[in-house]
């Protein structure tokens, strides 16, 4: 009988750079750094295929909420030129070919190694090198480890009693199955009314017996008013890249919009509804920018809130239905602002319920169905809509240790510390694509990603040319930053929204800290830009 330990792999891959993630992230770092600055360079990818959160996200209506124009890379002139979007949100199957054509287009697969999942990295200081292992025991060694692993990529699934023995089948949206869902003639069940559960319901109705949506906490939404793309818009955003890219470099949340200067308290009522209803009916999250202080000033953000509290009372025939849908808890936008299509219509629709679970709390599943305090819906399906163990979920399920050994989840027991979401003190070149700390999240992401990626390439440029091996954030860069990034959400909306999973409030035990950096993504490029300038401020670079 062949020794069952000798037919594990154990192979030792050696490389300069090893990048966890082939995503919007991976793709692109492995491109920069290969192509670039030639380096040996390997991405372990857990998935079959390329698209990190596009891959794994196949539910019914996922979709971009970022036009398709600026949900782009922008580092190539011709990759602008060559490709054409279809409509004005990409959907989840387009954006999977482009990242399919990007990976061809720069014949980026030979370094990529799929189907391996990242379980352990270790840093050792006496040969500075991090010694990465995998679920099926291979082991590889880099100089640097880049995480490139998406913001929301661990499912949050919640410990609801009882699930184990429902009769029924249940998914949960980011691990979609791949042949897809037949919801026809099947009760639905959807917990969770976030962008993904808002983005779902109108789809599945579509399909199912009846769809019964279990709302825990009654959220905002704005139409998307997704539309083909025509040939001059095309033609438009191809011959405008320069200044779309200079755009969404100077804003806020890297979109290819600028924030109205004006404030909504300074405008009559009636100047307030006009820009509220043009908002609307363009419709995207581009209503946040009608007025300046929608995102500061909460009684700014009460104008908003109460016209959209009258859009759904207008959509929305059952005035019951529609109460339980407008009973909003925290102001609009201090959570990830949803855009739909046809979300609260379908309300209207007779094979469409809602169940307020705030008001009647979830006891248990049982073998038919969701029982709350006050009844039981029996069910054949449940989707869980409810999000992500999101920014530090995805670095956390990897046993990443630094230096002496310590865990990354020791060092951040007390939550995410990082010096400008790109290091973490005590270990050494690692570096962390839009790590907690960072706008990320906040940001337009293929923004966020192609200003970090081209950060790291530079600094890591920069230590090749001067035969530097070793970047560490310092302890006291790194305070000072987790200070700056809690300043800089205390000065917005953002932290009152206290079911946020920006606060990490939806995981329980997660601790309560807001986690990305709400100062802006022009205002960050600024400071790494600076940062760099100064010779790498703030990290500690050796030979
Ligand atoms: O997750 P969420 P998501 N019982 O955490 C509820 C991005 N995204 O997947 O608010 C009952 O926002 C939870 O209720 P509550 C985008 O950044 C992008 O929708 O915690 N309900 C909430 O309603 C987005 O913000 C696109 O009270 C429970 C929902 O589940 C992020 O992904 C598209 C529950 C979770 O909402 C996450 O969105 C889609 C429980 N035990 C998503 N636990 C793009 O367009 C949780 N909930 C790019």
């Amino acid at each position: 009988m062949p020794d069952s330990t000798t037919s594990l792999p154990d192979r030792v891959g050696a490389f300069d750079a090893l990048i966890i993630g082939a995503g919007f992230s991976g793709l692109y770092q492995l491109h920069c750094l290969r192509d670039r600055l030639g380096l040996s360079a390997r991405v372990l990818e857990a998935g079959d295929g390329v698209g990190g959160t596009w891959y794994w996200n196949r539910y019914p209506g996922a979709r971009c909420d970022s036009e398709s124009h600026s949900y782009s890379y922008y580092f190539s002139e011709e990759l602008l030129k060559e490709w054409e979007w279809s409509e004005r949100y990409p959907e989840q199957p387009e954006i999977l070919r482009y990242l399919n054509h990007v990976a061809d287009r720069f014949d980026l697969r030979r370094d990529i190694r799929f189907g391996t999942r990242v379980t352990e990295a270790r840093y050792d200081a006496a040969a500075n090198r991090w010694h990465v292992s995998t679920e099926a025991g291979e082991r590889f060694t880099a100089k640097f480890l880049i995480t490139a692993v998406g913001c929301l990529s661990t499912a949050n699934v919640p410990d609801i009693p009882g699930l184990d023995g429902f009769s029924g089948r249940w998914y949960h949206t980011g691990q979609w199955p791949r042949e897809g869902v037949d919801f026809a003639g099947k009760r639905v069940g959807l917990i969770g009314t976030g962008s993904t559960g808002i983005q779902a319901a109108p789809v599945i109705a579509e399909a199912a017996a009846h769809l019964t949506v279990f709302q825990r906490t009654a959220n905002y939404s704005v139409p998307a008013r997704n539309a083909p793309l025509t040939p001059e818009f095309l033609r438009w955003a191809k011959d405008s890249s320069a200044d779309l890219r200079r755009v969404m470099h100077s804003t806020t949340n890297g979109h290819p919009f600028t924030i109205s200067e004006r404030s909504a308290l300074d405008a009559t009522p009636e100047e307030r509804r006009a820009a509220y209803e043009a908002a609307w009916e363009k419709g995207g999250l581009q209503f946040r920018a009608a007025f300046r202080d929608i995102l500061t000033d909460k009684a700014a953000n009460d104008t908003a809130a109460e016209f959209i509290r009258a859009k759904i009372r207008e959509i929305v025939k059952d005035p019951e239905t529609a109460a339980k849908l407008t009973n909003f808890d925290h102001p609009f936008a201090a959570k990830r602002p949803p855009i739909d299509t046809s979300y609260f219509e379908a309300f209207n629709r007779d094979n469409v319920s809602l169940v307020d679970v705030r008001a009647s709390p979830i006891e248990r599943i049982t073998p038919r169905g969701v029982k709350t305090r006050d009844a039981e819906y029996g069910l054949d399906i449940i989707v869980f809509a409810t999000g992500f163990d999101a920014m530090t979920g995805p670095l956390l399920k990897i046993d990443i240790r630094g230096r002496d050994g310590v865990p990354l989840r020791e060092a951040w027991e007390a939550g995410p510390r990082t010096y400008l979401g790109l290091q973490v003190a005590g270990f050494p070149n690692l570096f962390t694509i839009t790590g907690p700390g960072s706008p990320s999240v906040l940001c337009n992401m293929p923004v966020a990603i192609e200003q970090h990626v081209e950060w790291i390439t530079g600094c890591i440029a920069h230590m090749q040319e001067r035969g530097l091996e070793r970047i560490e954030a310092e302890p006291d860069a790194a305070d000072r930053w987790v200070e700056h990034v809690n300043e800089a959400a205390d000065a917005t909306l953002l932290p009152q929204a206290s079911s946020s999973w920006y606060l990490g409030a939806n995981v329980p035990g997660k601790p309560r800290v807001f986690m990305p950096y709400a100062g802006g993504m022009a205002r960050y490029r600024g400071i790494c830009d600076d940062v760099a300038a100064k010779g790498y401020e703030g990290f500690a670079l050796s030979d």
